[in-house]
């Protein structure tokens, strides 16, 4: 299988708030890292590093305003006096949801982020960026015919980044901006498939009222895992988009014996939808060591996993998105990949 890459990645990285207290981030440089190596010692295939795309492709998924606010935020922070990670302290709940976009940095960062998860500093948006890029440039390999399936290995992740918001280390929404520029290329009906642990809110956000990009997550229940506000099985989409919109939330310790089932049924629903190619927001955070994670996939599931996805017969974009067990992504990264070959 073809894998798409950038070094840029390593520009990006970051704290987050853990346990109340500020530690190096989950989402670490050496993720990507440890996932190429991997790629490369199996054997995988062409390796290629990203296009660059017009802008238009990012504005496509997410708001002008929002793009224009993580190209300029760090340079607007650092403008104030402060070097170190860009956070958000202040968020619009519920009635503030409507208020203008404030001018201070400060109150922007706020506007658009729904958590503190996604710092932004100087290497931030050169890696988000590209990123972005290496979903398109995956993504046209497989819509022009020249691939049947591809690997965007993408760092930072996306799938929490909705129409203008930043959260869950993701900034701008790879698998969603991939799956609409299929849909800029002509592609009739597109289907984005989430198995990564957390719900794919930003995903869901971007397509929830439109009938033409089909989203379905398997993840840990809300109730009791991040993003606790998104992901309930009555999230069925609204206007148009209603009924183009499947969550299966699942328990804690959810194995494979009972996951593989309704990965069955969410790729029935997938096929009923008419989707002529699939974009899977590929997280392995599911594994049964993950440390922010409880499921309990093990390592050679995830060629089944694989194996299932590759029985929806269509063409197939798979864009990195989660799995923090640095020692053990990269085996079953490839074992997904190798799977759906099989
Ligand atoms: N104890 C992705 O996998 N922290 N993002 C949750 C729960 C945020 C995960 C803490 C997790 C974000 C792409
Ligand atoms: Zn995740």
């Amino acid at each position: 299988m073809l894998t798409l890459h950038s070094p840029r990645h390593a520009l990006h990285h970051g704290t987050e708030l853990k346990d109340g207290t500020i530690k190096p981030s989950f989402e670490h440089p050496q993720r990507a890292d440890t996932i190429l190596a991997q790629v490369r010692a199996a054997g995988l295939g062409e390796l290629r590093t990203e296009q660059p795309h017009d802008r238009a492709a990012l504005v496509a998924a997410h708001s002008e305003r929002y793009v224009q606010f993580l190209e300029t935020a760090w340079a607007r922070w650092t403008a104030t006096g402060r070097q170190h990670d860009a956070l958000p302290l202040v968020w619009p709940v519920r009635e503030g949801g409507q208020a203008p976009e404030p001018e201070h940095i400060d109150g922007q960062l706020g506007f658009y982020a729904m958590d503190a998860g996604a710092p932004i500093n100087g290497g931030t948006w050169p890696a988000v960026q590209a990123s972005a890029h290496v979903a398109l440039t995956a993504l046209d390999a497989v819509a022009s015919g020249e691939q049947r399936a591809a690997f965007a290995l993408c760092r930072p992740p996306g799938h929490h980044a909705g129409p203008e918001y930043a959260g869950g280390y993701c900034y701008l929404n790879n698998a969603a901006i991939a799956a609409q520029h299929a849909r800029t290329l002509g592609v009739g009906r597109v289907a984005v498939l989430d198995v990564d642990f957390h719900h794919g809110n930003g995903t869901q956000a971007i397509f929830y009222r439109r009938p033409d990009v089909f989203f379905a997550s398997l993840h840990g229940d809300p109730l009791r895992s991040y993003p606790y506000f998104w992901g309930h099985a009555d999230e069925t989409g609204a206007g148009e988009g209603l009924g183009a919109n499947a969550n299966y939330p699942l328990p804690h310790g959810t194995d494979w014996a009972a996951y593989s089932p309704v990965l069955t049924q969410a790729l029935a629903r997938i096929r009923a939808h008419g989707a002529e190619l699939l974009v899977v927001s590929l997280g392995v955070d599911t594994f049964e060591h993950d440390p922010i994670s409880h499921f309990r996939l093990r390592t050679a599931d995830y060629l089944r996993l694989g194996q299932q996805i590759a029985s929806a017969g269509l063409p197939t974009v798979f864009v990195m998105e989660g799995g923090y067990l640095v020692d053990d992504i990269g085996r079953n990264v490839v074992n997904v990949l190798r799977g759906f070959e099989d």
